[in-house]
């Protein structure tokens, strides 16, 4: 029987940090051998904020690469670019003229990044859900595993999917959402109350999967604490050591009520110290897979994933093109 297919994509831009391998790329793993995969390094959602040629290039080549890395297999999940087929964005307009300002206006992302650049702000950050709706929705995709933080545009995308079906006829498959079964959304170092980003304004925020081990780990000796003393898990009252007891818990493969027995009666100075030991030891055994990976590699897959999935979104492309009206000959 036919797998059960899956969509999720990374943006090029900046480091990839612990928050977006612990929340999306090790579930994806987890999901590898379940699912039909295809993982898409999302370049037009990285253009929708202002980057810089040579350096988009160079985002490209390394987020593929961390994929390989990571352990996203070539032979069994599909890796490619996703400005590598148009059908993405021409689907895209088409969602366009059925979505809604308002429910555009809703979202929280938007809300967080036009925030953050109040000079000029792209109609295309605007559009930025509606893009995505379009890549999971091209390829019948049946779930959508992602960081909690992108929930509100995976609902989008079922209703932007039912929407068009009720209006035009079946035609899109109504994705369902995964996220990481404890829920796990890593929080900046510096400010545990906001999401660790690679867009936040110190580098003190986030571990990037890129950084040099040992600095990796003054990160971890440098991260904020709460007040008091007691190592407890609590994140309305200890934001920071829960943050903490997440990182490791994820990364020790330790469950998190373990580590409070286990640092109980102990200073927030150890568990940062062992914390700080842990991710040394992940980063270093990262990167060394990651340097055994060549540029020629990485363009290779990228190249036969997008051929081995046209044919489907072309197919999603030109069915949803028949039902609006758009097509003139009878040609399937
Ligand atoms: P950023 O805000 O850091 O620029 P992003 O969320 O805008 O990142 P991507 O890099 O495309 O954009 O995110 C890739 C995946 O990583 C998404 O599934 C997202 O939900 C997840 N992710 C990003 N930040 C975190 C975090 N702090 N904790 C858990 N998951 C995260
Ligand atoms: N917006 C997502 C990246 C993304 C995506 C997708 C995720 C673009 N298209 C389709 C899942 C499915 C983000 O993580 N910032």
């Amino acid at each position: 029987m036919a797998k059960a297919r899956i969509f999720s994509g990374v943006q090029p831009t900046g480091n990839l940090h612990l928050g977006n391998y612990l929340g999306a790329i090790e579930l994806w793993l987890s999901l590898q051998n379940k699912y039909d995969c295809i993982f898409s390094v999302v370049d037009y959602h990285a253009i929708t904020v202002s980057q810089e040629p040579r350096k988009l290039k160079e985002s490209i080549l390394a987020i593929a690469k961390i994929m390989l890395a990571s352990g996203i297999n070539p032979d069994q999940s599909v890796i490619f670019q996703q400005s590598a087929l148009s059908a993405h964005t021409e689907l895209a307009w088409i969602l366009n003229c059925t979505a809604h300002m308002g429910e555009l206006k809703k979202m929280t992302q938007f809300k967080e990044k036009s925030a953050g650049q109040k000079d000029i702000v792209s109609l295309g950050l605007f559009a930025y859900p509606v893009l995505m709706a379009a890549d999971i929705l091209l390829y019948q995709t049946e779930a959508v595993p992602v960081g909690e933080d992108q929930s509100q545009h995976v609902e989008l995308a079922r209703d932007l999917a039912r929407r068009f079906n009720h209006q035009f006829g079946q035609t899109f498959t109504v994705p369902d959402l995964i996220t990481r079964p404890d829920g796990a959304r890593i929080m900046g170092l510096d400010d545990p109350r906001k999401k660790m980003s690679k867009s936040a304004a110190s580098e003190y925020n986030y571990i990037a999967l890129l950084d040099e081990p040992d600095k990796a780990a003054k990160k971890i000796m440098k991260a904020v604490t709460d007040s008091g003393q007691e190592i407890k898990f609590a994140p309305a009252n200890k934001p920071a050591i829960s943050n903490l007891l997440t990182i490791y818990s994820l990364l020790s493969g330790r469950t998190i009520a373990r580590l409070e027995e286990e640092y109980q009666g102990r200073q927030y100075g150890a568990l940062k110290k062992d914390l700080a030991e842990a991710v040394k030891i992940f980063l270093s055994d990262f990167q060394s897979r990651l340097n055994e990976i060549t540029d020629a590699q990485a363009r290779q897959v990228l190249s036969a994933g997008a051929a081995k999935i046209a044919p489907l979104a072309e197919s999603t492309l030109r069915t949803a093109k028949e039902r609006l009206g758009l097509t003139l000959n009878n040609h399937r």
